[in-house]
Formats: C-alpha cells, sequence, structure tokens
C-alpha cells in the first residue's frame, strides 16, 4: 500500500513537471506589422511605392533602390520573425560577372544595419546546357545554385520587358527568425543591380514585395 502511494505521488510529481516544462517553451506570438498593400497604407514605411502585379497590389517595384520599414513601441520580445513575398523580376544574371557588364545582380535585407540577407538570384532560362548561377539560398559569393533555386512559383509574368512571358517573374517566399530585444526595428531591403547594356533599368530587372510580416516572440 505504501508502495503504491510513493509511486501515485512520483507520477502526480512527473505530471506537474512535465506540465510546468510546456509552459516554459510556450511561445507568446505578436503580429506587430502586417501589411498586404491593397489599401495602399504606407504607414511605417518610407521611399514607398506601391504599383499593380499579377493583379496584386505590391511594394515596389525597385531598381538599385530599397525601401525601409521602421517600427517602435514592438512590445517585450526575444525574437522576431520576418515573411514576405519576394518577386524577382524580368532578366536578372546572378553571379554572372560579365566584365562587369551583366552582374552580380545582388539582393539585401538589413535589420537594424545589419545583413541578414546577401544573396544575388538568376531568373535566366537555361541555354546549352549552361544555366547563369545565383547564391540564393546561401549568401552571395557562391555558385552552387540553378536560376530559381528555392522558389515558391515560377510561372509568372514579367514587370515590363517580359510581361506576357510565364517565368518572366519568379517568387521567393522570405521568411527569417532572429534573436531582436529592442522595441524599435528597422527593416530594409535593397539591389545592387548592374545593367550596363539595359536602355531603361527597371524595365530590364526589378523586384518587388507583398504580404509583408512581423511577428515579434516572447519566449516564457
Ligand atoms: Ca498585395
Ligand atoms: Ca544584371
Amino acid at each position: 500500500m505504501r508502495n503504491l502511494k510513493i509511486i501515485t505521488h512520483l507520477f502526480l510529481f512527473i505530471i506537474a513537471f512535465a506540465l510546468s516544462t510546456c509552459k516554459l517553451s510556450k511561445e507568446n506570438r505578436q503580429t506587430v506589422y502586417e501589411n498586404n498593400f491593397d489599401t495602399g497604407d504606407i504607414t511605417h514605411l518610407s521611399n514607398t511605392k506601391i504599383s499593380t502585379f499579377n493583379q496584386r497590389k505590391v511594394l515596389g517595384n525597385f531598381n538599385n533602390d530599397g525601401f525601409e520599414l521602421l517600427l517602435n513601441q514592438i512590445p517585450a520580445h526575444d525574437l522576431v520573425e520576418i515573411s514576405f513575398d519576394l518577386y524577382i523580376h524580368d532578366t536578372w544574371d546572378g553571379n554572372k560577372a560579365s566584365n562587369g557588364i551583366g552582374g552580380p545582380d545582388i539582393w539585401e535585407m538589413q535589420i537594424d544595419g545589419s545583413p541578414y540577407i546577401y544573396t544575388t538570384f538568376s531568373n535566366a532560362d537555361c541555354f546549352d546546357g549552361f544555366c547563369s548561377p545565383q547564391s540564393y539560398p546561401d549568401n552571395y559569393p557562391n555558385n552552387k545554385h540553378n536560376p530559381k533555386s528555392g522558389a515558391s512559383s515560377l510561372l509568372l509574368p514579367g514587370f515590363c520587358l517580359l510581361a506576357t512571358k510565364p517565368g518572366g517573374s519568379t517568387l521567393y517566399k522570405i521568411k527569417k527568425t532572429i534573436n531582436h530585444h529592442k522595441s524599435s526595428l528597422a527593416l530594409q531591403c535593397i539591389d545592387h543591380l548592374i545593367q550596363t547594356n539595359a536602355t531603361s533599368p527597371i524595365c530590364d530587372e526589378s523586384w518587388s514585395i507583398d504580404n509583408l510580416k512581423i511577428v515579434s516572440i516572447q519566449l516564457n
């Protein structure tokens, strides 16, 4: 009988410990910014431009340019999760140096001034068995990846020159979770595109963003 009591107490202790452990690992998630740009809301954004692409409102398009999102009064948190749709439009060349004529075509995301993504995208078709490589999903420089590696959608129309061509734009679903504690956050996205031969650079290569969402996460 005494043994049964001890076993029962031990069992209850294990259950209580398991429950407290569950509570410890629970996350408190709070959406602090969310924008699909459909209403034209540009609060907290600077250097903003909203366009229509593929029947959707998007932030952009940009060429040798970018935007900044500045958030203040974020509730206490340990992490932030940043997610958005990144559209790469038209004829990006990836890592291709070509003596500096066509590339590398670099795209960068910074948080509070520190780079979290610094990569290249290639939107080129493979020709005669040669594919102009891109660095994404890794950072530049590396030659590891074929054009459109890591993409979520391959058959979107281009923004400008390739507006009627499926494959003119490529969609990448970007999601990054980073350590972050400050009550303010500055998100900057910018490109460094090279197109020395293009008569209209923004028609030749550009990018835009949709469904931008920032979630603060507090670990209890
Ligand atoms: Ca939209
Ligand atoms: Ca280029």
